[in-house]
C-alpha cells in the first residue's frame, strides 16, 4: 500500500503495512523451525519489490548464502511458512490478493541465468485468489518434491499481490504489482536423473507487459477466472502443490 492511498483511506492503515516473507518450512509435516537467515536467503524487511528489470526479483535484496540447507527426497510434501511480523499472526492483508508461484533452480547458479523451473502456480480458482486460500491455510502452502537429481536447489516461493496492479510500476512508480520473494536452501537426496529443463531468467520473465502483472482486481466486469498467471507454465515434471489447511 503506498502513500496516496494511505492518506485517501485511512481506515486502511492499520491493514496496509502488512507484507509477508517466509518464516520457515515443513517437511512432510515436520515444522523445521526457524529459518529465517538460517535456511531462507530472508530479506532484511517484508516490503515488497515492484521493479522487475533489478537483479533481487530472483531471491529479494539478501540473496547471499546461508549456513543450513534442508534435506528432501522425491515426493517429500514441502510446505512454506509465510508471516507477517510474528509467526503465525495475520501473515499478509487480506487485500493482497494475487497469484502464488514456486519455482526451482540449482543453487550453483545463484539464481543467475535461465535456470528457473516452475513448479507450482495458482490464481484464480472458485471464486478465491491463491492468497485467500493462504489466508485461510494459515500462511501455509505446499508442493510435492519432483524426481531431480541429488544436487542443491533454490525454492523460489513468490506471492503477486495486484491490490495495486491496475497500472504498472514504469508507468506508475507508486502503484504496480508488488512481489514478496524468499529462496529456501534445499538439499535433494534422492537419485532422480531427469535434470529441470532450461528455465526462465530472473530478472526477465516477467516484463511490465506480461500478461497477468497489469491487472485491476476492482473492475467488476473484467472476469477473475480468466487472470493469466505471469511466467511459464507448471513444468510437467512438477508433482503437484496446494494450501494446507491447519
Ligand atoms: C547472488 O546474486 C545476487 C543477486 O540476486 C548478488 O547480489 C550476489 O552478489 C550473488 N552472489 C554470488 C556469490 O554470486
Ligand atoms: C474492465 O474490464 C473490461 C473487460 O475486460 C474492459 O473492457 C474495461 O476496459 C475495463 N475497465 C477498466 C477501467 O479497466
Ligand atoms: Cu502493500
Amino acid at each position: 500500500m503506498q502513500l496516496r492511498s494511505l492518506l485517501l483511506s485511512a481506515s486502511l492503515v492499520s491493514t496496509a503495512l502488512a507484507h509477508t516473507r517466509i518464516w520457515g518450512v515443513w517437511v512432510n509435516e515436520v515444522d523445521q523451525g526457524d529459518g529465517r537467515d538460517i535456511y531462507v536467503r530472508s530479506p532484511p524487511t517484508n516490503d515488497p519489490l515492484k521493479d522487475l528489470t533489478q537483479a533481487n526479483i530472483a531471491c529479494n535484496v539478501a540473496n547471499r548464502v546461508v549456513p543450513q540447507t534442508v534435506s528432501v527426497k522425491a515426493g517429500d510434501k514441502f510446505t512454506f511458512e509465510w508471516y507477517h511480523n510474528t509467526r503465525a499472526d495475520d501473515i499478509i492483508a487480506s487485500s493482497h490478493k494475487g497469484p502464488i508461484l514456486v519455482y526451482i533452480a540449482p543453487t550453483v547458479s545463484n539464481g543467475t541465468g535461465p535456470v528457473w523451473t516452475k513448479l507450482f502456480h495458482s490464481g484464480y480458482e472458485n471464486g478465491q485468489w491463491a492468497v485467500d486460500e493462504l489466508l485461510t491455510a494459515k500462511g501455509r502452502h505446499f508442493i510435492n518434491i519432483p524426481d531431480l537429481p541429488p544436487d542443491d536447489y533454490l525454492l523460489r516461493a513468490e506471492i503477486i499481490a495486484l491490490h495495486e496492479a491496475d497500472v504498472a510500476y514504469n508507468v506508475n512508480p507508486v502503484r504496480g504489482a508488488q512481489l514478496y520473494i524468499s529462496c529456501v536452501q534445499v538439499r535433494i537426496t534422492s537419485s532422480g536423473s531427469t535434470a529441470p529443463p532450461l528455465g526462465v531468467s530472473f530478472p526477465g520473465a516477467y516484463t511490465y507487459s506480461t500478461p497477468g502483472i497489469v491487472w485491476n482486481l476492482y473492475n467488476k466486469t473484467l472476469d477473475m477466472n480468466t487472470y493469466p498467471i505471469p511466467g511459464p507454465a507448471v513444468w510437467e515434471g512438477a508433482v503437484g502443490g496446494g494450501f494446507e489447511q491447519p
